[in-house]
C-alpha cells in the first residue's frame, strides 16, 4: 500500500521548507565557535549542531506526524525493529569533519519511507543552498530544475569515481592492489567527504559513481532515492538490494558501468 499522492505532496513542501529553515539556521552560526566531541573513535566527529539540527526535526515530526517515526544518527530517533510504518531517515550533518574543518561540503539529509519504500528524499548543500529532492516516481530536481536521466551510453574509462582514498591503503575489507586497478581504468576520481553530496553528484551526472565500504542507513535513505529517480541505481558491493534498515557497503552509479564496477569489487572483496 503506497502512501497517497496529496498526503505526500503536503509532507514533501513541509520538508521542503524545514530544511530550508534548519539551512538558514546553519549558515546563521556557521562562524560561532564550536564544541566538538568525539564518538567511536577519534575521527568519527559530532557537534552541537547535529543535535541541535536533529532536535528540530525530531520535534517537527512529533509536532505534525506523531505516527511516523524517526531513524537517525545523534539520538532523538526511535529503536525500529522493522520496516513497518512510515518513517523519517535523518542525517542531521552528512560530513561532519567537512563542516568542523571547512565549514562548508556537508548536506542535511533526509529519506521518508513508507513500509521500507523510498517515497521523498531531500540532500541539502546547505552552504552552496543547492536542495536536491526527488519524490518516487515523479523526478529528481536540484531546486527547481528537474534532473535529466543518467546518459545510458557511460563506459568506464569516461567515468569520474567518487570513492574514499583509505580503501586504495591495505585495509581488511578489499584487496588495495584490485582498488588500484579500478582506479587506473576510470577517468578520475573524487573524494568529497559526504556521502549524501557524493549521492548528489551521482544524480546530477557530475560524477558517475559513489563507492563506499560500510554506511549506515541515515548515510544513504534519501540517496538511493533520487539516484533512483535519474535511472540510478544503488546496491552493496556484489549487487545486491540495500534495505532501509541495512548497515552496508554501497555503489550507487550510472546503470552503464555498474556491471563493470560490480565485477572489480566482487573481485577486490575479501
Ligand atoms: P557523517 O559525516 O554523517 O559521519 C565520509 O566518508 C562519509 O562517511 C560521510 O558521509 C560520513 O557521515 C560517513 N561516515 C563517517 N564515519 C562513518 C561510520 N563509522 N559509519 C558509517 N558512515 C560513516
Ligand atoms: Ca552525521
Amino acid at each position: 500500500m503506497y502512501m497517497d499522492v496529496i498526503t505526500r505532496e503536503i509532507l514533501f513542501n513541509r520538508v521542503r521548507s524545514w530544511m530550508l529553515e534548519a539551512g538558514a539556521f546553519i549558515r546563521h552560526k556557521i562562524n560561532d565557535p564550536l564544541v566538538i566531541n568525539t564518538k567511536s573513535n577519534p575521527k568519527d566527529l559530532v557537534t552541537e549542531m547535529d543535535r541541535k539540527v536533529e532536535f528540530f526535526f525530531a520535534s517537527k515530526i512529533k509536532r505534525y506526524y506523531p505516527d511516523h517515526l524517526l531513524l537517525s544518527e545523534e539520538g532523538y530517533g526511535d529503536k525500529l525493529a522493522d520496516t513497518s510504518g512510515t518513517v523519517w531517515v535523518i542525517d542531521p550533518i552528512d560530513g561532519t569533519m567537512n563542516f568542523v574543518h571547512q565549514k562548508q561540503n556537508f548536506a542535511i539529509s533526509i529519506g521518508i519511507y513508507d513500509q521500507g519504500v523510498g517515497e521523498i528524499g531531500f540532500i541539502y548543500d546547505v552552504m552552496r543552498n543547492n536542495l536536491f529532492s526527488a519524490m518516487r516516481k515523479n523526478g529528481a530536481y536540484k531546486n527547481d530544475q528537474r534532473l535529466p536521466r543518467l546518459d545510458e551510453n557511460k563506459s568506464l574509462n569516461e567515468s569520474i569515481i567518487c570513492l574514499n582514498h583509505y580503501w586504495l591503503t591495505e585495509n581488511r575489507l578489499v584487496d588495495e592492489k584490485v582498488m588500484q586497478q579500478l582506479i587506473k581504468d576510470v577517468r578520475g576520481t573524487r573524494t568529497y567527504g559526504s556521502a549524501a553530496l557524493e549521492f548528489s553528484y551521482v544524480a546530477e551526472g557530475s560524477a558517475d559513481a559513489y563507492i563506499t565500504m560500510g554506511l549506515e542507513p541515515w548515510d544513504f535513505a534519501a540517496g538511493k532515492i533520487i539516484v533512483q529517480e535519474v535511472g540510478g541505481v544503488t546496491t552493496n558491493i556484489t549487487g545486491e538490494e540495500v534495505g532501509m534498515l541495512d548497515r552496508t557497503s554501497i555503489v550507487t552509479c550510472n546503470p552503464s558501468i555498474q556491471g563493470f564496477l560490480i565485477e572489480y569489487l566482487m573481485k577486490a572483496k575479501k
